[in-house]
């Protein structure tokens, strides 16, 4: 069936209003850092929903939406992902890494512990969903595939950081690899992938970062 179609709602700005918004996007969108130390303040669960409301209107192929959102905030639940990320991290550290990954990352000084992961009020948990289970008119079960899912759940996962950056909350894109631990521990079904681990929350008082720099626009930008 052909959805209906509605008048778009856009509202078309006077362009200096819009040099004004584009900077007051860049500018705190710019200051954020990945943080590792956080306080274990709690954070309004509200905020880190409307921020998820944000992430889940991103584009998506198909507009099939292929994301969930899990929101940890157990202890219980928080300690087991920092075991299994530990596991894994140390494995990475210790055995599967290159020489060369580990070089790039030691100027960072991150190894394999991660108490981050039970410090931080939250976790946010985001799943790529590459198939939905499908049942046939004659009952068989098949795979409706998912399209572009990397690229959806990608472009999500960077709305969602933006959105809680904007609500004044730190947070880390946590990679530990692989991350099959944490649909075990989520109780995730099968069709579920787990994409980002995303501790959310406060910085601890003292809490550092490396003085990285970001490469200025005529680096990353080309006109043609
Ligand atoms: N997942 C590991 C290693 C790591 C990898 C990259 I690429 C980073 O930018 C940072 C860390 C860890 O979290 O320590």
């Amino acid at each position: 069936m052909p959805y209906t179609f509605v008048p778009l709602e856009f509202e078309r700005l006077p362009v200096e209003e819009s040099r004004a918004r584009v900077r007051a996007f860049r500018d705190p969108v710019r200051r954020r850092r990945s943080v590792r130390d956080f306080s274990p303040d709690p954070v309004p669960l509200d905020l880190v929903d409307t921020a998820i409301e944000a992430a889940a209107s991103a584009p998506s192929g198909a507009n099939r939406q292929p994301w969930r959102f899990v929101v940890v905030r157990g202890p219980d639940t928080k300690r087991r992902i920092r075991e299994g990320a530990e596991a894994e991290e140390r494995e990475f550290y210790e055995r599967r890494a290159p020489p060369k990954w580990l070089a790039d990352l030691a100027p960072l000084g991150t190894d394999w512990h991660k108490p981050f992961l039970e410090t931080a009020p939250v976790l946010v948990v985001m799943f790529a969903i590459d198939w939905e289970p499908e049942v046939g008119p004659d009952g068989t079960e098949s795979r409706h595939k998912g399209y572009y899912v990397q690229e959806s759940v990608g472009i999500a996962a960077g709305v969602l950081l933006a959105a809680l950056n904007s609500a004044g909350l730190a947070t880390l894109t946590h990679t530990p690899s692989p991350m099959r631990f944490l649909g075990e521990i989520l109780d995730r079904p099968k069709n579920e992938r787990p994409f980002l681990l995303i501790p959310v929350g406060y910085p601890a008082p003292d809490a550092t970062v490396p003085d990285i720099k970001k490469k200025p626009l005529d680096e990353v930008r080309e006109i043609r």
